[in-house]
């Protein structure tokens, strides 16, 4: 198909994650979903964990979805996945792309267990991972994914924690393919998830969607504030296939991370007048591990 064929066959699909959801203005979640599911295709389940996406896009009787949608709880979508993968091998049904999907409290916290399981038993099953680094649907509490120094409803001195790396821990469990991406580069974000459907196992990409309300800033810095997060090193992005790092997108232009804070009103503290505290040190710091582990 050529480019402009392709073009118009993109225009006229039916989104399968579709539009008149209820999410804010600029919420990079909503936009993952879509590009996820639309990357997947129509042979797809989606069992998603109680969160935000859950709530904008599943109220009766006007639900955003084009797919089987299965809720989960918070705990667990993964098991719940698992289940369904198994169900449908049992029955000898399919093939079919089985996606569990979550915000980043479910994913880091309360289902870290399910997770693990379903890595470690061999599901073939993708799982989602939306990173908005709080959980926003109850009021912006801080999650084992929110980043060193953020406010958060439950960190109003700064968070004191770093940040938990899933995507290595995940790699660790010797599963075939894990990714990173964020919703700056869709062309990206899809031939991760298409590469991620095409290979036998249990698979995990962790996307980074920045949340305007729990963030501090406006809808339209959401794709602004991802590609900041990269190019300051905050959030490499890179494959990983059986444990081995084969990708990594290197950053042409090292930005300081401070571009990246003072657009966010979770970080302003970190500033005294304008000025950087000893604070967005640590957190240079930080993206300077991320460069040299990474080789960004
Ligand atoms: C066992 C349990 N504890 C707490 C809750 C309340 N709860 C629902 S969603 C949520 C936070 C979700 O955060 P996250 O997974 O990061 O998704 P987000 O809303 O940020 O997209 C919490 C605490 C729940 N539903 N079940
Ligand atoms: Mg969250």
């Amino acid at each position: 198909m050529n480019e402009k064929a392709e073009e118009l066959d993109r225009v006229e699909k039916k989104d399968l994650f579709g539009s008149g959801h209820r999410a804010c203005g600029g919420c990079g979640q909503a936009l993952a979903a879509r590009l996820v599911h639309d990357a997947a295709g129509e042979n797809t389940i989606a069992c998603v964990a109680t969160g935000c996406l859950e709530v904008f896009s599943s109220p009766y009787p006007d639900p955003s979805w084009r797919i089987p949608f299965l809720h989960s709880l918070f705990e667990n979508p993964a098991a719940v996945a698992s289940g369904v993968e198994a169900a449908y091998k049992a029955l000898r049904k399919g093939p079919v792309n089985i996606i569990a999907q979550a915000g980043d409290g479910s994913t880091a916290d309360i289902g870290f267990q399910c997770i693990s399981g379903m890595f470690e038993r061999g599901h073939n099953v993708l799982y989602v991972c939306y990173d908005n680094e709080a959980y926003m649907n109850t009021g912006v509490q801080r999650s084992s994914f929110t980043p060193y120094g953020a406010w958060t409803s439950t960190t109003p001195m700064g968070n004191p924690t770093r940040k938990k790396n899933l995507p290595l821990i995940a790699a660790d469990h010797g599963i075939p393919y894990v990714a990173t991406a964020t919703v700056d580069d869709f062309r990206d974000l899809q031939r991760k998830v298409k590469t991620a459907l095409s290979i036998e196992g249990p698979k995990y990409i962790h996307i980074l969607v920045p949340c305007p309300l729990g963030w501090g800033h406006s809808g339209e810095l959401t794709v602004k504030i991802c590609r900041l997060a990269k190019d300051t090193g905050l959030f490499p992005i890179f494959e990983i296939r059986e444990g081995k790092i084969t990708n990594v997108q290197k950053i042409s232009v090292k930005v300081p991370v401070e571009e990246y804070l003072k657009l966010q009103g979770r970080f302003r503290f970190l500033f005294k007048r304008g000025v950087p505290t000893e604070e967005v040190a640590v957190i240079q710091k930080i993206a300077n591990q991320n460069i040299e582990r990474f080789n960004l």
